[in-house]
């Protein structure tokens, strides 16, 4: 007859004693890697952001703080790596957003080579040192730069030297494309001070000045994140079964890549390899007789799966798909009038045109705080030859 230890008594007695009796099938390695994962991530956090009360607040009580929404997590019995996945992320989001007396925001350049545009940036950043930092990551080749907020900033001149070639090959399309995004965020989080991350491009330009995507972008609490379903090929058609059983098809989103994102946010998508590896191996180009594009899927489906009603599904950067051709139409120096900039960034409805055979455009009002607002803040793409018309009606197109 097998009698039981006195080991399994008391850990029966302290689960009882400690309440924990809600979790009887708990199996001890998992009850282990939970609590272990909980320390490391309570030490990041207290090492990330000196503990503030409120953090405090949470750890060590329940009584002030803002009641939690769980993310939609599905029902069916959970891997071990989901688990950890859905504590961690659940931590991250619980710890109130970071208070900083010098919040910043980090302009996230990914560009080929040299921005055609940095003398326009250069008047968008004038006069509001502090608030602002920018990161450059070039993919083909080292960029020469012309405005003072750029000297210095590219992430790979000096972190690269051990490396034979200075650049890191980035492939639209590829995986390689949310590496070089996900290595932008690491860098930028780097910096305390930087709350909101703006991911722009080569042929971005800004809409608005300084004041006004700085207020626009602070006083939210919403990330900037596009997303949306589409039936058609190149949406859900691009989804591959071997995703299961972390995404379900029914799950899988779409949106364009460029993202302005919260702190919080950019912790997550530093803490996550459970999805980035699914997306890493399953959408790829070629994959399986589909073209599934990472930088495309990746982000707007992990956040609507982890975090629905914290991403406004939309992006804070305007392109123009009116055409119905395989890339955004693209503006040269003739189309550049002061009536255009101003149509640009007075849209205040929203637009994602799905690839089903309705082609179907759905229209939305851009809500910024359940006010109807402008819904664009930058916009891409330019060639290099509208600079100089850009630069001349600058003040007088970001004034409005
Ligand atoms: C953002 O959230 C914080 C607390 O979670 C709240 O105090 C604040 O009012 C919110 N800000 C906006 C603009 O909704
Ligand atoms: C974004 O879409 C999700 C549904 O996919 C919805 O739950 C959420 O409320 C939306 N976010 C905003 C800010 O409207
Ligand atoms: C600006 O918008 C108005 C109204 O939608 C339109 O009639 C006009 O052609 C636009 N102008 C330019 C230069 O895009
Ligand atoms: C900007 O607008 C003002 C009036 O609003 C005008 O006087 C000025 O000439 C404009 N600047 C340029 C460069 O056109
Ligand atoms: C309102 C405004 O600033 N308009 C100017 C925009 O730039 C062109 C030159 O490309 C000027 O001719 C406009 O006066």
């Amino acid at each position: 007859m097998k009698t039981t230890c006195p080991w399994q008594l008391n850990v029966k007695d302290f689960r009882i004693m400690s309440g924990l009796r809600k979790r009887p099938h708990l199996k001890r390695p998992l009850w282990i890697i939970i609590l272990v994962t909980f320390v490391i991530i309570f030490l990041i956090t207290a090492y990330v952001s000196p503990l503030s009360s409120s953090t405090a607040c949470y750890f060590f009580s329940s009584g002030d703080c803002t009641l939690y929404q769980s993310p939609s997590f599905p029902a069916r019995e959970l891997s071990d790596e989901e688990t950890i996945s859905q504590v961690v992320i659940k931590e991250i989001l619980n710890t109130p957003p970071i208070q900083s007396a010098d919040s910043k925001i980090a302009f996230l350049f990914l560009t080929p080579g040299t921005l055609p545009f940095e003398l326009l940036w250069d008047k968008f950043f004038r006069g509001h040192e502090g608030r602002f930092s920018v990161y450059v990551h070039a993919s083909r080749e080292k960029p020469g730069h012309t405005s003072q907020y750029f000297i210095g900033r590219d992430i790979h001149s000096e972190n690269c030297l051990l490396r034979s070639s200075y650049h890191m090959q980035v492939d639209w399309g590829k995986i390689s494309m949310v590496d070089a995004e996900r290595r932008l965020l690491a860098h930028a989080l780097l910096d305390p001070d930087n709350l909101q991350f703006v991911l722009l491009s080569d042929s971005c330009v800004p809409l608005h000045n300084f004041d006004y995507v700085y207020n626009y972008l602070m006083h939210t609490n919403v990330s900037f994140i596009d997303c949306f379903v589409d039936l058609g090929p190149h949406g859900t058609g691009r989804y591959s079964e071997r995703m299961m059983p972390e995404v379900e098809k029914a799950a899988f989103r779409k949106g364009s890549q460029w993202f302005s994102m919260k702190r919080q946010h950019a912790i997550i998508v530093m803490a996550d390899s459970l999805y980035y590896t699914k997306f890493r191996l399953y959408c790829k180009p070629n994959f399986e007789g589909r073209n599934c594009y990472a930088d495309e899927h990746y982000l707007p489906t992990f956040f609507n799966m982890i975090d629905p009603g914290g991403i406004a599904n939309r992006s804070v950067t305007y392109v123009d798909w009116s055409e119905g051709k395989w890339h955004p139409r693209s503006f040269r120096a003739e189309d550049i009038s002061f009536e255009f900039l101003k149509n640009l960034s007075s849209i205040d409805d929203g637009i994602h045109i799905t690839s089903d055979p309705k082609r179907r455009v759905f229209y939305g009002p851009c809500l910024w705080n359940n006010v109807k607002r402008p819904c664009y803040l930058f916009a891409r793409k330019f060639y290099p030859d509208t600079l100089n018309r850009l630069l001349i009606n600058f003040s007088n197109y970001t004034a409005l």
